[in-house]
């Protein structure tokens, strides 16, 4: 059945109406759908690393990698493959679930392709989910990063068509999207999002959530930056954000896009905790996580830990969805063999089987300490059931 909560066909007003709600009606809606596809008390975490730092030909007007800016940043060439997997290492420590690699390139070069393919095998082979960020890709540069596993490309379409063209003048929107195209065309999940903070105006913003909202499937991944001023780039002494404003954006990221994590990226350290929360409440369930971003500070690690502490959110560990999965597979295979074999015990099991979905959800709703616990012990019970199935029938 289809879900009425899922659609790519927003129009600018409703968008425009659902923003425009008073404050609390409209974080209500979000938390409500938040709570309905996601445990609003656990987030996603990625760590974030710079491969290649500086002397981006693109004339981004809000970042310190442009060549055009004069910038206080420590230039690097592409990192040898030894310290992203050092880096990689240390963030699987610290509890990232995905770990993200990010170039100040324009495009990806054939040879520079060689170097990243070879960066996420080894990522991946660390247990690692893998996210890259390296400017504009063909569609056999996308298809050749899926065969080697990469899970994530993250390519920003920053606001509205008609601003960005007030943001960057080497590429246009239409590129972007191409981009996005090739990457959804290759089967790798999409990250796409924008900056507030621009300049722009609300309208941009509700225009650039229309855009990810109405892609024909939703980024699974949104990330929601605030600018992080740089000195030297045009646009450090631009104003800051209203933080209600940016509390909308996310509502109105959540509702347009229920299932998508809804990444509150960027600028966060200037963030304080109560508008963090906020932010968290109204439909932000993913982070970078690690004192650095690329070029630019982040909240620390322990001030993190303690935010979430306060909060009691949980963070993902993919082990324990890894687990929960396999299970899942697991009976239903078993299931699907009894259900072909034997028709008349087709009601009982598909009673079963929607009690089973029933308390994947129920498990993946609780805390992340029990979770699995529980999981476990409905599915046993499933599991003798469908022994005594077995039995009976001989398979
Ligand atoms: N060069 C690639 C590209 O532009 O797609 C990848 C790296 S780029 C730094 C990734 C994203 O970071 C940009 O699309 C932008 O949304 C975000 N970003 C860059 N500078 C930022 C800043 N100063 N504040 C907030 N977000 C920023
Ligand atoms: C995204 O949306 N934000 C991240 C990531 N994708 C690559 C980058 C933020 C960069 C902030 C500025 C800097 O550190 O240079
Ligand atoms: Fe280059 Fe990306 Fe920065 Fe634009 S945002 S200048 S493309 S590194």
């Amino acid at each position: 059945m289809k879900d009425l909560n899922i659609k790519n066909d927003w129009t600018v007003l409703e968008l425009q109406n659902l923003y425009d709600l008073p404050f609390n009606d409209l974080l209500w809606k979000s938390h409500e759908l938040h709570r309905k596809y996601h445990n609003p008390n656990e987030i996603q975490i990625s760590t974030l690393m710079s491969i290649k730092t500086g002397g981006c030909p693109e004339d981004c007007k809000y970042c310190s990698q442009s060549i055009r800016y004069d910038t206080d940043i420590n230039l690097e060439k592409t990192l040898p493959l030894i310290d992203i997997i050092k880096q990689a290492k240390d963030a699987k420590e610290s509890g990232a679930t995905r770990f993200c690699m990010g170039a100040a390139w324009r495009n990806l070069t054939q040879s520079n392709l060689k170097k990243v393919k070879e960066m996420v095998k080894e990522v991946k082979s660390l247990g690692l989910e893998t996210c890259v960020t390296l400017g504009m890709l063909s569609d056999t540069q996308a298809q050749e990063l899926k065969e080697v596993g990469l899970d994530y490309y993250n390519h920003n379409l920053d606001t509205s068509e008609e601003y960005y063209k007030k943001v960057v003048t080497t590429r246009t929107y239409q590129d972007r999207l191409d981009t996005l195209q090739h990457v959804r065309d290759a089967g790798v999940k999409v990250c796409s999002g924008g900056i507030l903070g621009l300049g722009e105006g609300n309208i941009d913003r509700i225009k650039l959530i229309q855009v990810l909202a109405n892609l024909n499937d939703h980024p699974e991944s949104v990330p929601i930056n605030r600018l992080v001023k740089v000195e030297g780039t045009p646009y450090f002494d631009n104003f800051e954000v209203d933080e209600f404003d940016f509390i909308r954006v996310i509502a109105l990221a959540r509702i347009a896009m229920p299932k998508s994590y809804v990444r509150l990226s960027a600028g966060r350290d200037t963030m304080n905790e109560q508008m963090q929360a906020l932010c968290f409440f109204a439909g932000a369930n993913s982070v970078f996580y690690g004192e650095e971003l690329l070029t630019t500070k982040n909240s620390t690690i322990a001030h993190d830990r303690e935010l979430l502490k306060k909060l009691k959110i949980n963070t993902m560990r993919d082990s324990t969805d890894v687990d929960v999965d396999k299970k899942t597979k697991k009976l239903k295979d078993i299931g699907d063999q009894i259900v072909g074999n034997y028709k008349k015990e087709r009601v009982r099991l598909v009673a079963y089987s929607q009690g089973i979905e029933k308390e994947i959800i129920r498990c993946k709703n609780n805390s992340k300490t029990n979770r699995l616990e529980y999981f476990q012990d409905y599915a046993s019970s499933f599991e003798e059931y469908f022994g005594s199935l077995k039995n009976r029938f001989n398979v």
